[in-house]
This record gives structure tokens, sequence and C-alpha cells, in this order.
């Protein structure tokens, strides 16, 4: 069954290519090194993901879910819980490094310069590690810190931008290529933030029902993309998108096609880009 997941995963996995190592890229706003998403928590050595049951009784499901024995030797700090492949199901992308340079000089089997590691949703409770086949840019090894995600070029699939201590930031251009559609929403609040922060979005297309919320930070150091994005897997259109506004307000829209950004705004519907930021607003 493993041989087939990863066979699966082959066919399906992102790839990355480092784009472009700049000064320019400075990701580092706030936050704490917690998973965006509902699955994960980052921990200083390692990674846990916790579940809980009807009681709040919370699990460390991490051995069962495979990520636990594979980061065991890594010191994380930046995590995502994104969907890179866009078939519905977020996957993880985790950066790590040492604390302290001299670790290098101990006989601890660590490394100050970590790799970064990728691990695909296989939609049953598990993720499979692909972090050796996604291209050689996660392979490099770098004392990172923050890891802010979003779709960076607008072409569908969720790009990577990693902080590192001691040298250059790093971008990372998701390159894979599947047929899986996708959607990206971005809210505009009028009774709400402008932002739209804390505003709730859950999504219904076909069989797949996603939930995701806009939030202020991301993990250690950094800021996601505020859009938010959403694999759809087969599906082309989305049947039904509700907004939990912060203000209270609800809103419902139907049959989105797929592959396409919209925006949002609160109490009117989907605006174009000319409505949402009207040239006048620029002008003093
Ligand atoms: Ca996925
Ligand atoms: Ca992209």
């Amino acid at each position: 069954m493993l041989t087939s997941a990863a066979s699966k995963a082959r066919r399906t996995k992102a790839r990355f290519q480092v784009l472009l190592t700049t000064t320019v890229a400075t990701v580092a706003l706030s936050g704490a090194a917690i998973a965006q998403g509902s699955v994960g928590q980052a921990i200083i050595t390692g990674i846990a993901i916790d579940t809980h049951d009807d009681n709040m009784a919370f699990t460390d499901v991490a051995y069962a879910a495979g990520i636990g024995q594979v980061t065991i030797p890594y010191m994380g700090w930046g995590i995502g819980c994104v969907d890179f492949d866009n078939d519905g199901w977020p996957d993880l992308f985790v950066v790590n490094g040492h604390v302290y340079p001299q670790v290098d000089a101990l006989a601890t089997g660590m490394k100050y310069r970590q790799r970064k590691l990728v691990f695909l949703n296989q939609k049953d409770g598990k993720f499979i590690d692909v972090s050796d086949s996604v291209g050689g840019a996660v392979k490099i090894p770098q004392a990172s810190r923050g890891a802010a995600f979003g779709d960076l070029d607008n072409d569908g699939r969720i790009d990577v931008v990693v902080e590192n201590i001691d040298g250059l930031p790093m971008l990372l251009h998701n390159e894979g290529r599947n047929a899986n559609h996708w959607i990206t929403l971005e809210l505009i609040g009028t009774r709400s933030n402008r932002l739209a922060l804390g505003a709730k979005v859950h999504v219904v297309a076909g069989a797949v029902s996603q939930v995701d919320e806009v939030r202020s930070g991301g993990s250690y150091l950094s800021q996601n993309d505020l859009r938010q994005h959403f694999g759809l897997g087969s599906a082309n259109k989305v049947d039904d998108v509700e907004i939990r506004w912060p203000s209270g307000n609800t809103q419902v829209l139907h049959n989105l096609a797929a592959d396409r950004f919209y925006i949002v705004k609160e109490g009117t519907g989907v605006v174009s880009p000319e409505q949402a930021r009207p040239a006048s607003q620029g002008k003093r």
C-alpha cells in the first residue's frame, strides 16, 4: 500500500524550484510556531498533529499520520498546512535549522543548516514524505526560520517564501502540473474590518467540503497571503461558498467557475478589481 501511495504521490506532487534568492522577500511580521489550518502544531523538534474527540481530549497522532519519526532529527520553525497539488486536501511544508552554529562541532548528529520537509496528504489521515522528490531546492540545507505561503505569481499554485538566518531568503516556485482545479477568494470587509480578518469561508465543490479562515499571522515570523485558496480536485466549479464575516453577516454565493480569482465584497458579492479598488482611492 505504501508503494502504491508513493507512486500516486509521484504523479500528483508539486515540484519546487528556486525562483529567486534576494533580500527583497521579507516575510517576517509576527506569529508563533503554530500551523495554519486545523490539523497541525509545530514543536521545537519534530511535529505533532493533535486531534480532539467530542470531550475535547487531545491525542497526538503524529506517528500514526506518518510524520512523527521523520521529523525527529530536525528542528522545525515555519510550517504551512496548504494544498500544494490542489486536490482539496492540505499538505505540509516545514522549514528547519538548529539554533546554534556550534552544533556542527558536536557529536549529536544534528546540523545548524537543515533541509526542508514536504508531506503530501493521502486523504486517509496519513501523510507521505515526498521531500526527496519535489525538487533540489527543498534539499538545500539552511538555517531556516520563517515560511510564508501564497500564490505569488497568480498561476493557481501555492508558492513558498523561506526566511533564513545567516543567509538570503528563498522563493520556491511551485511548478507542479496536474489537471486539478482551484479557486481563490479575496475578501473585502465593509461592516467588518477591511481585510476581513477573522472571516470564515466554507466551500463546497461536489462531494468535497472545506473551511478556512482569514488569519492575521501565519507560522513562525511569517504572514501568508490573505486570499483564501482552495484546491478542488476534479471539480470544475464550486457549488456553494458561505462566508461568515466578523460583523456577524453571512453571505452565500453559488456556482462559481473554477480556476479563477474572485473578489468578494461584504454585503455586495463578487466585484471586479476596479470596483474593489477604485482608482480615486490611491489619489490624494
Ligand atoms: Ca493536497
Ligand atoms: Ca504560484
